[in-house]
């Protein structure tokens, strides 16, 4: 019998199972379902599975060839087939004498050879010695682009908000929303701000919108064209279009079709998390992400944080049919971890069409969300609680905090423990029963409410824990979940690295776009065409 067709059975014999079974099953159970590596805690035993299904989902694992297949993103092989693309974000932050060879040519020098660059040109910023049109030091960066180009550095620069260079205030634009630009453009003077053009193709509407936008509203501030050199700087793999915006080749820092967007903060990426933390905290990053990458691709598939991690979400969503994950930190800094998370996790993973090109007969992606706790408790908690879904939660908190405050952050941990015990414990109706009547409560009146306040529980969850938010930690993080989308990309056999369905809306825009500007006679859906005449007409 196929793995699979064991694991659904597993399911069918366990699904009245609660999780407590298994701890009063196991008196080791958290020893043995949970692993140190590092700094790093991953406690997973509070979920429904044991070593059995552990086993059988190995065995999946290795039906689909997860380690040749490790093996083969390491080394470089383009197993992103649609775009005939090696993917070697791990190549940016690959500290060992190790080359790395794409059509026979080791990246590694050129790897190197930019974050030099990088690293010269962030150490001027920081000392003054790169100055603006006016002679005046730089106190603002503005980081321009979308998706992959905007989420990681967006999200590592909050994160880290507590290493922040001082003196250098960091600003996001990504929306075509005009709003967008121009509430930054209220906040910063010319004369001593950078603009960052972080585009990989350069040539993203939204991203090369803005790009103009700033350049116009930099050269309405009394600057002259040869004043650009001085304040604009791109990020890219394309050098020709960089050169047709006006930024000469020493501005630019090259990368390569290697990276994926959304896996590219390790790249030139992240200059503007360089900028905003300086670059020591920056190779720290890296270090974190490398340190994971090593475990990735050593440790045994069963000591193995990504790969248990990948498996536990693979046996939610094919097998007890689970369609959504929460990912709460337990961090405020790490709120937009979430939304960086979901696309890592969404734009990889939700194909419905294999790496050979057939229709898949199963469930891939998942639907991921989540928010910082505490806060979220007081919001959709209650869903996670008592909804009708279930929905398995990842929680991630730190033990110490950067500045500890009172109590502010045991506080902050009770409140994660305390959640992550009372989804899988629940509350009977018995103790309901007993708080009410302690309460003084009638019969009757604690009939009348007391299904209300039960829980049932025995909803799954993970904790990761680990010592601190630091550059090195939250590189190891994010590493973690990158190949915990690898992983599962390998069980659902889909190509991870490729979007076209970002592609689309990139065609797509720009069609309406040149329509709602002409007078022809449109050809689509009736509905399409209302509301673009709509638009036409300003009504
Ligand atoms: C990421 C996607 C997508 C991309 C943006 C921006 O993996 O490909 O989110 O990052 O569309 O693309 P550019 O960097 O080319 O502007």
């Amino acid at each position: 019998m196929e793995c699979k067709e064991k694991l659904k059975k597993y399911q069918e014999k366990i699904k009245e199972y609660n999780i407590l079974d298994f701890f009063r099953a196991d008196a080791k159970r958290v020893k043995n379902y949970s692993i140190h590596f590092n700094d790093i805690y991953f406690d997973y035993s509070k979920n429904y599975i044991n070593k059995d299904i552990l086993n059988l989902l190995m065995e999946c694992a290795n039906q689909n060839h997860l380690q040749d297949k490790i093996k083969a993103m390491f080394t470089g092989e383009k197993i992103n087939i649609t775009e005939n693309r090696a993917v070697l974000h791990i190549a940016l932050r690959n500290f060992s004498k190790n080359p790395i060879f794409v059509d026979g040519v080791d990246v590694m020098p050129k790897v190197r050879e930019v974050l030099q660059k990088m690293q010269q040109f962030v150490e001027k910023v920081h000392s003054g010695e790169w100055l603006g049109f006016t002679g005046k030091k730089i106190t603002d960066v503005v980081n321009i682009g979308i998706g992959g180009s905007h989420l990681g550095p967006a999200m590592v620069t909050k994160a880290l908000i507590n290493y922040k260079v001082k003196g250098i205030n960091m600003h996001f634009v990504s929306n075509i929303d005009a709003d967008d630009i121009s509430s930054v453009f209220k906040k910063i003077n010319a004369e001593t701000t950078l603009f960052i053009i972080a585009s990989k193709t350069f040539t993203t509407l939204e991203t090369m919108t803005n790009a103009h936008t700033a350049r116009n509203w930099f050269l309405s501030q009394n600057a002259s064209e040869n004043d650009i050199q001085k304040h604009f700087v791109a990020l890219s793999t394309n050098k020709s279009a960089c050169r047709d915006f006006g930024i000469p080749s020493e501005n630019m820092f090259e990368f390569w079709n290697w990276v994926g967007g959304r896996y590219s903060l390790w790249s030139a990426i992240g200059l503007s998390i360089a900028l905003a933390i300086g670059w020591t905290n920056f190779e720290e990053l890296l270090h974190g992400a490398y340190e994971i990458d090593r475990h990735f691709e050593h440790a045994p598939l069963n000591e193995n944080i990504p790969v248990i991690y990948a498996l536990i979400g693979y046996w939610y969503r094919n097998f007890w049919n689970y369609s959504a994950n929460a990912v709460i930190p337990y961090s405020n800094e790490l709120a937009t971890l979430p939304e960086f998370l979901q696309q890592l996790d969404m734009e990889s993973n939700g194909k419905y069409v294999d790496i050979d090109g057939n229709i898949v007969n199963y469930p891939t992606g998942q639907l991921i969300w989540g928010e910082a706790g505490t806060n979220s408790q007081h919001s959709f908690f209650q869903y996670l609680h008592q909804g009708t879904d279930i929905i398995p939660v990842d929680f991630i908190g730190f033990i110490s905090a950067f500045q500890e405050v009172g109590e502010h952050h045991k506080l902050l941990l009770s409140n994660m423990i305390a959640q992550s015990e009372a989804l899988m414990i629940g509350k009977s109706a018995n103790q309901v029963e007993t708080e009410l009547q302690s309460q003084g409560l009638s019969q009757a009146q604690i009939e009348k409410i007391k299904q209300h306040k039960v829980f049932r529980g025995n909803r799954p969850s993970n904790i990761f824990l680990l010592e601190k938010l630091t550059p090195r930690a939250l590189g190891k993080i994010i590493s973690i979940f990158e190949h915990k989308v690898f992983v599962q990309g390998v069980l659902w056999n889909v190509n991870s690295f490729d979007q076209w369905g970002v592609e689309l809306g990139k065609q797509l825009a720009t069609k309406v776009y040149n329509e709602i500007n002409s007078v022809e006679v449109l050809n689509h859906d009736n509905s399409t065409n209302y509301i673009i005449d709509m638009i036409r007409n300003k009504k």
